[in-house]
């Protein structure tokens, strides 16, 4: 539809003569009238879930709100770490699960991302743990692994071999020793810690003072009574002998176990035929060998059990149960054979060598 531009009188579309003012006139404007906007099917249909999809958004979030309201109410006893702190603001994005891989706006726990551990003059002086900020720090003093050396005897010559077991069982460690040139056994009965010194004292006591080229020395209870007997070895008597404990901090005379065992240098106790009592294993340096005495069990043993041969230049032995089978083998070192052995315990043991004038 066109208007005049003069009068304003509706002009035929086909036409620019206005009949009004009886002259050409070009239209002023064109008026396109638009039809209300109607809506498709689709377009209504979409439009409809959409709302309805504001609609379950809305209503959710609600319920979520509720929820996380309820659970604050809900007395729970199980700790809350989201809501532990109502007074600090939550973060900018509560996750709805437990993946929190993406996420670097929750809080990690405690991360270790450094150890180090200085080892200066056997001292392991930290060990250091901080969070990936580096706001906490964790620092762990380890305990000193120095070692003070505190003298008990210094007159013991040539002094060959310690062990330490409980003499007189009042509850202290005392301390065993054997020196080859002063041919003495000797045992320390621990006094405990003295405040005066700061130190823990001993008191010497001698046990034999004739046991030539004492070697070797062990704590044991050989006859069952609680109190701890002592085995020796004499490298100059080629003995292996035993000391009584009478249970008020003396020991008996000396009790041969076995008179010629050459070259006598190691002695160690273990129950080898378990029977409940304790037998003596040696080794002889010279004789070369690693033997057993069986303990009889009234305070006697029987005569020389060999149990490595040839095992030239025998200084040390042990024993443990090396293959599991439930009774003890025995361990041995040679000094000149340069070995180390060890003997599965068959329970078929030949007598000691001809060396031995006791066979
Ligand atoms: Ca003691
Ligand atoms: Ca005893
Ligand atoms: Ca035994
Ligand atoms: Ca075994």
């Amino acid at each position: 539809m066109h208007y005049c531009k003069d009068c304003g009188s509706e002009i035929n579309s086909e036409e620019s003569f206005c009949l009004i003012c009886k002259k050409n006139q070009p239209p002023i404007a064109i008026y396109e009238i638009k039809q209300p906007k109607q809506f498709t099917k689709r377009k209504l249909l979409f439009g409809i879930l959409g709302l309805f999809t504001v609609v379950l958004i809305f209503a959710g979030a609600i319920v979520m709100l509720n929820s996380d309201s309820a659970d604050k109410n809900s007395g729970s006893v199980l700790p809350n770490t989201e809501t532990a702190s109502d007074s600090e603001p939550l973060p900018a994005a509560i996750p709805t699960d437990k993946s929190f891989e993406n996420n670097r706006d929750i809080p990690k726990t405690l991360e270790l991302i450094q150890i180090f551990s200085d080892f200066n003059e056997g001292t392991l002086e930290n060990l250091a743990l901080s969070n990936q900020e580096g706001e906490k720090e964790l620092k762990l003093e380890m305990a000193k692994l120095d070692f003070e050396k505190n003298i008990v005897a210094d007159n013991f010559l040539s002094a060959r071999s310690v062990h330490a077991v409980d003499i007189d069982r009042d509850g202290k460690i005392d301390i065993l020793g054997a020196a080859r040139y002063s041919h003495k056994i000797a045992w320390w009965k621990n006094n405990g810690f003295n405040h005066d010194t700061g130190k823990i004292s001993f008191t010497e006591f001698t046990i034999d003072s004739d046991f030539k080229g004492a070697f070797s020395v062990h704590g044991v209870d050989v006859d069952n009574d609680n109190f701890k007997d002592i085995i020796g070895a004499s490298l100059y008597d080629e003995q292996i002998a035993w000391w009584k404990n009478n249970q008020d901090g003396t020991f008996s005379d000396k009790k041969i176990i076995d008179n010629y065992f050459d070259g006598a240098i190691y002695v160690y106790s273990a129950d080898i035929d378990s029977d409940g009592y304790m037998d003596i294993l040696a080794a002889g340096e010279a004789v070369d060998q690693i033997a057993w005495w069986r303990n009889l069990g009234d305070g006697t043993f029987s005569s020389c059990l060999v149990i490595g041969d040839s095992f030239v230049g025998a200084r040390s032995v042990h024993a443990a149960d090396i293959d599991l089978d439930g009774d003890l083998d025995v361990l041995g070192t040679a000094r000149f054979a340069d070995k180390v052995a060890w003997w599965e315990n068959l329970a078929q043991l030949s007598s000691c060598s001809s060396k031995n004038p006791s066979e």
